[in-house]
């Protein structure tokens, strides 16, 4: 976690290569962090943008690698982190969405930009199964073309094995179990899972998704062939991607 954060956010330090190339860009970066104002965010044209020969010399500065400083074209632009996001489950059969409107509904907040994300989640009408534990997990990607079967193995950037979330050894994804009530729905109350998730960055899961599980996770323990991968938690139920939200909630309709 630490080597990754320190990567993220340094990219001077961890990109000798390109140190030469950056230095003038670095420098006016620092300037600015340490200065008093984004004002030239926000009015008139940027340095940045009146090079001869900004542009075509170096690959990776306008595109999405941050570690090549592709975040870099855009830093004198205003920041500003995700605060809250959801995802809306829908069950899938063979590709095609089940039944009627959602009420399986998982909200994720994170007040500070590198501070924990609490989740709330009411998840009603799946059927999960009274007094069951049922795994759920972030998968890694955003394609429900297939439904949940399309959205990748669970999200996992650090490349570890499968855990619970708790564990040192886990996925970014991993949620561990939800535990349903005597109707088989399960509720949980702002209550923070799993402390590497975030809406930003490196670890950020916005625009993946969200899938509950008809079996209970194991938490890498069971020992099956795909226990440190995904708990053997069971057939993929319900899903939906992770969208972003406004920083509040909106007052409640009438
Ligand atoms: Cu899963
Ligand atoms: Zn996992």
């Amino acid at each position: 976690m630490a080597g990754v954060e320190a990567r993220w956010h340094h990219h001077g330090q961890s990109n000798r290569n390109n140190e030469y190339y950056n230095e003038h860009r670095y420098s006016e970066q620092h300037k600015h962090k340490n200065g008093k104002s984004y004002r030239g965010s926000q009015n008139g044209p940027q340095e940045g943008e009146s090079g001869p020969s900004e542009g075509g010399e170096q690959p990776g500065q306008h595109g999405g690698s941050p570690h090549q400083g592709g975040s870099h074209y855009g830093t004198h632009m205003p920041h500003k982190p995700i605060k809250r996001a959801n995802a809306i489950l829908r069950i899938f059969e063979e590709g095609e969405i089940q039944g009627g409107a959602s009420n399986a509904v998982v909200t994720f907040t994170q007040e500070q930009e590198h501070g924990p994300v609490s989740v709330r989640a009411q998840i009603m009408g799946l059927g999960l199964g009274p007094n069951s534990l049922r795994g759920w997990h972030v998968h890694e990607s955003g394609d429900l073309t297939n439904g949940c079967g399309s959205a990748g193995l669970h999200f996992n950037p650090q490349g570890q094995n499968h855990g619970a979330p708790w564990d040192p050894e886990r996925h970014v994804g991993d949620l561990g179990n939800m535990q349903t009530d005597e109707n088989g729905d399960a509720f949980i109350v702002d209550e923070v899972i799993n402390d590497r998730m975030s809406l930003n960055g490196y670890n950020s899961i916005i625009g993946r998704v969200v899938i509950v599980h008809l079996g209970t996770d194991d938490l890498g323990l069971g020992g099956k062939p795909d226990s440190l991968t995904v708990g053997a938690s069971g057939p993929r139920l319900a899903c939906g991607i992770v969208g972003i939200l406004p920083d509040e909630a909106p007052e409640a309709a009438e």
